[in-house]
């Protein structure tokens, strides 16, 4: 397909006609303009299903249309008219599908019928659903060593699955369930429980109707959480200042009209969003923050010379924390021109931040991959928590630290028990409802399962959900030794490049999408999610489903269940099948703190919040206080040679027109990108010096010692506003760029945020 390739910046607000449009052009081109119409009033509704994009919390009082225009498109992606059936997989065989685009893939349409991979046509085949999981029970059991076996999931498996997903696991006998957060808020499951002592977010959508301050780093709302601007929108009306940190100036930040109202529309009345916007470099946060931090401390020192009322909240800092004056310490020995040179930043624009804070009663503070991808990624987030402890902002009305959270039920997931870390679940308990014994051996998150398939370790991975070939670093490595395992399964919706890289036995097996009823022996099932400010929901499908052949994704796991494991009575797999509010019962038998009255309470409206110590200033933490933890340094990358100026940090990004792996087309409305994605963003300062033209065609290559060559060809040179030193491609398209070994300390979250590269001029350098 050729496609209009266009660049010219984009002056409008995000929502807007620019949303309405783009929105018309995907329902229309997937063929459900007026069924997916009437299918969008049911999203994010008291019994109706919740959206399959993003996590952001779902209000009481829902809009009458609760949807995004990315929300939208991921509905519309979904139940989409388009079909991938035998005979498309017939026509084509894997070879060749593997020259396909991603969005070629995903636009085959959704996948109607078991399949299972034939050697000697080099197709997939359709399977009787016993027969695969005959196969695959037969397979699993013939491994001598369970962990070598792995069992990943993506974020939007519903809490009933994710349950039984883990389950299966751990009676199978490993706890290798690394699932898609372990690409993103990792870091923040490893950060916030050192500081205050909970894995999670503290912020509730009502926090947004009462703050006086937001400070807002390395999240785009506008094209990843697009339904957040509603309350942004509502918080700068009050006059709330929205301070954001981000390398690039994305428009979702700067302005917004809403698309829901009438007269906006008309008038094309937009609202400001960020009252000040700072363009720190990539990686650059911890500087940043610390510099932010250090403000406060001398704007204290003033008040209180001065005889005003003091900046930093002593009563609080003493009550409740631990390590401030170690940390004070610190930051009264930091020199302004590194902090300077390392966020790219004057020290009057971390002022200005202090200033702004320093005068509010209740601030927010809120991040996305801007934080958690880098090296330093769990300091970076416990470095905003010390900013929002400096003023006693946890666990007070209107304030609180926000983690943006990824795939829609990626925190629920965890909840339940989906973890490589057999500390976070009650194992006994497991042991004592289901008359087995778990495994105690910590399992391999994503970065530790790429390492043993690289490694050649893994004989088979189980997929409920994602695109993990093509989601991980270092595709250039992982691709071969992924075709290694003797067994690979991939549980999914639509076509992707994971299921083209298939091990010797491979399935693609078809499921339900959550927009779809799901009828079992006892009627009608409805499943639950968890969002990103810990509020848990009922979902209930609306459509038929897209094949007679699809099933759920609880059904799928009892049935490999059932092939695999030894019968055991106390695990009732066809009984849950049949009823899921058998499973909700065994959840909250597990987790009975959590889950109190699940099955009522889910459909409450705006759902109902899990309980978090920290809310209530109880801190779950070693020290039993909220820790002001100092750093050990303000250095990032430091597992990389930092060759001299022409070495590049490199940013990779999400378009406003993508889903992770699943590209819905090739429109980057906001940053003004049409008709391509390899696009490599510079500043013209780089361009000029390393003797780039706009629209030159260059490669990109990862400087390192390790001997493993990491280049791409085919980014077209486009100027745009970033700083100096920094460069943007798109995920996943960069992503054999990524070394596997670079990675956030302590959390190995992929540094997706800084890669070090170089420019090379000739596609053989
Ligand atoms: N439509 C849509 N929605 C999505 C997704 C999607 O792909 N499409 N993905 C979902 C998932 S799984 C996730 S995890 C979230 C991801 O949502 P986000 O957290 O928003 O992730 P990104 O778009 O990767 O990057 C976020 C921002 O970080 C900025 N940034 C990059 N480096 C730095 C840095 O060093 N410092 C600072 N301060 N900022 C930086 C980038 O410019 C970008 O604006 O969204 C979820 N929602
Ligand atoms: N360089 C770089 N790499 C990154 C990132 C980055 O910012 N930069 N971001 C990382 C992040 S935050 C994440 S979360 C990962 C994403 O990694 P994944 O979650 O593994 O990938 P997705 O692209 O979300 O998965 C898309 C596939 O999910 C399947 N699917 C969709 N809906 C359903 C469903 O309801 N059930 C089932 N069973 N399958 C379904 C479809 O077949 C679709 O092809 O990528 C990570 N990788
Ligand atoms: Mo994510």
């Amino acid at each position: 397909m050729t496609r209009k390739e266009s660049f010219k910046p984009y002056h409008l607000p995000s929502g807007g006609w620019g949303s309405a449009r783009s929105l018309g052009n995907i329902l229309r081109r997937e063929g459900v303009l007026l069924s997916g119409s009437l299918v969008l009033t049911r999203q994010n509704k008291v019994d109706g299903f919740q959206c399959v994009s993003c996590a952001w919390a779902k209000p009481a009082r829902p809009l009458p249309f609760e949807f995004c225009e990315n929300g939208a498109k991921a509905t519309a992606w979904e139940i989409t008219t388009n079909r991938c059936t035998p005979e498309f997989f017939a026509r084509h065989t894997v070879t060749e599908l593997l020259g396909w685009e991603d969005y070629d893939l995903e636009q085959a349409g959704r996948l109607t019928h078991p399949m299972r991979y034939d050697a000697t046509t080099d197709r997939y085949l359709p399977v009787r659903w016993d027969d695969a999981f005959e196969e695959i029970g037969s397979r699993l059991r013939a491994v001598a060593d369970r962990r070598n076996v792995v069992f990943y999931s993506s974020g939007r498996t519903s809490n009933e699955a994710s349950y039984l997903y883990a389950l299966l696991a751990r009676a199978y006998g490993n706890n290798n369930l690394p699932d898609s957060s372990n690409m993103c808020h990792e870091t923040t499951s490893v950060a916030l429980p050192e500081s205050i002592g909970v894995p999670v977010g503290t912020v509730t959508l009502d926090d947004f109707a009462e703050t006086d301050c937001i400070m807002f780093f390395g999240q785009n709302a506008g094209s990843n959480s697009p339904r957040m601007l509603h309350a942004l929108q509502e918080a700068s009306e009050r006059g709330v200042p929205i301070i954001v940190y981000n390398p690039l100036r994305e428009r979702g930040l700067e302005s917004f009209t809403n698309p829901q109202s009438p007269t906006e529309m008309l008038t094309g009345r937009r609202t400001r969003i960020a009252s000040q916007y700072h363009q720190v470099k990539a990686g650059g946060d911890l500087a940043a923050l610390s510099g932010i931090c250090k403000s406060m401390v001398q704007l204290d020192d003033t008040a209180r010379g001065s005889g005003a009322p003091p900046v930093i909240d002593h009563a609080f800092i003493a009550e409740h924390t631990h390590g401030a004056a170690a940390f004070i310490d610190w930051l009264r020995g930091l020199a302004w021109p590194d902090l300077e040179r390392r966020a790219a930043l004057p020290r009057a624009a971390m002022e200005a931040t202090a200033a702004v804070y320093a005068r509010s009663r209740a601030a927010i503070g809120i991040y996305g991959m801007g934080l958690t991808q880098h090296r330093a990624g769990v300091e970076t987030v416990q470095m905003l928590v010390n900013l929002l402890l400096l003023r006693g902002n946890i666990g007070r009305q209107g304030a609180g630290i926000c983690p943006v959270r990824g795939h829609s039920n990626v925190q629920g997931q965890r909840t339940v028990g989906i973890t490589e870390k057999p500390a976070l679940v009650p194992l006994d308990r497991l042991a004592a409802q289901y008359r087995f014994n778990p495994p105690r051996e910590p399992g391999l998150n994503t970065v530790e399962a790429c390492e043993a398939i690289l490694a050649g370790r893994i004989e088979a991975f189980v997929m409920l959900g994602g695109n993990f070939v093509r989601a991980v670093p270092d595709r250039d490595q992982i691709e071969p030794a992924w075709r290694r395992m003797g067994l690979t399964v991939y549980a999914s919706t639509k076509l992707n490049r994971s299921h083209l890289v298939h091990g010797t036995a491979s399935f693609i097996l078809p499921v339900l999408g959550r927009i779809e009823r799901d009828v079992q022996a006892s009627g009608e099932q409805a499943t639950s999610m968890e969002d990103s400010t810990s509020c848990i929901h009922g979902s209930r499908g609306v459509r038929a489903p897209a094949s007679r052949h699809l099933i759920s994704e609880v059904k799928l796991v009892a049935g490999i269940a059932g092939t695999t494991l030894d019968p055991n009575p106390a695990m009732p797999w066809n009984d849950w099948v049949a009823d899921y509010r058998r499973i909700r019962a065994a959840i909250a038998e597990t987790y009975p703190d959590t889950f109190p009255d699940y099955d009522r309470r889910m459909w409450e409206p705006g759902g109902f919040h899990r309980a978090l110590p920290a809310r209530q200033r109880i801190w779950k933490t070693g020290t039993g206080k909220a820790n002001l933890i100092t750093p050990r340094g303000l250095d990032e990358d430091t597992d990389m040679p930092e060759t001299g100026h022409d070495v590049l940090r490199m940013i990779t990004l999400r378009s406003n027109d993508q889903f992770n792996t699943t590209v819905y087309g090739y429109t980057d409305r906001f940053r003004g990108i049409h008709g391509t994605r390899m696009v490599v963003l510079m500043n013209r300062d780089d361009m000029d010096r390393l003797g780039l033209r706009e629209g030159e065609i260059i490669g990109l290559r990862t400087p390192s010692t390790d001997n493993v060559r990491r280049a791409i060809w085919g980014f077209r040179v486009t100027p745009y506003g970033i700083p100096a030193g920094c460069v943007g491609t798109y995920y996943p398209e960069a992503n054999a760029l990524l070394p596997i070994w670079h990675f956030a300390e302590g959390s190995k979250t992929p540094a997706a945020k800084s890669v070090p590269v170089v420019v090379d001029r000739t596609p053989s350098a």
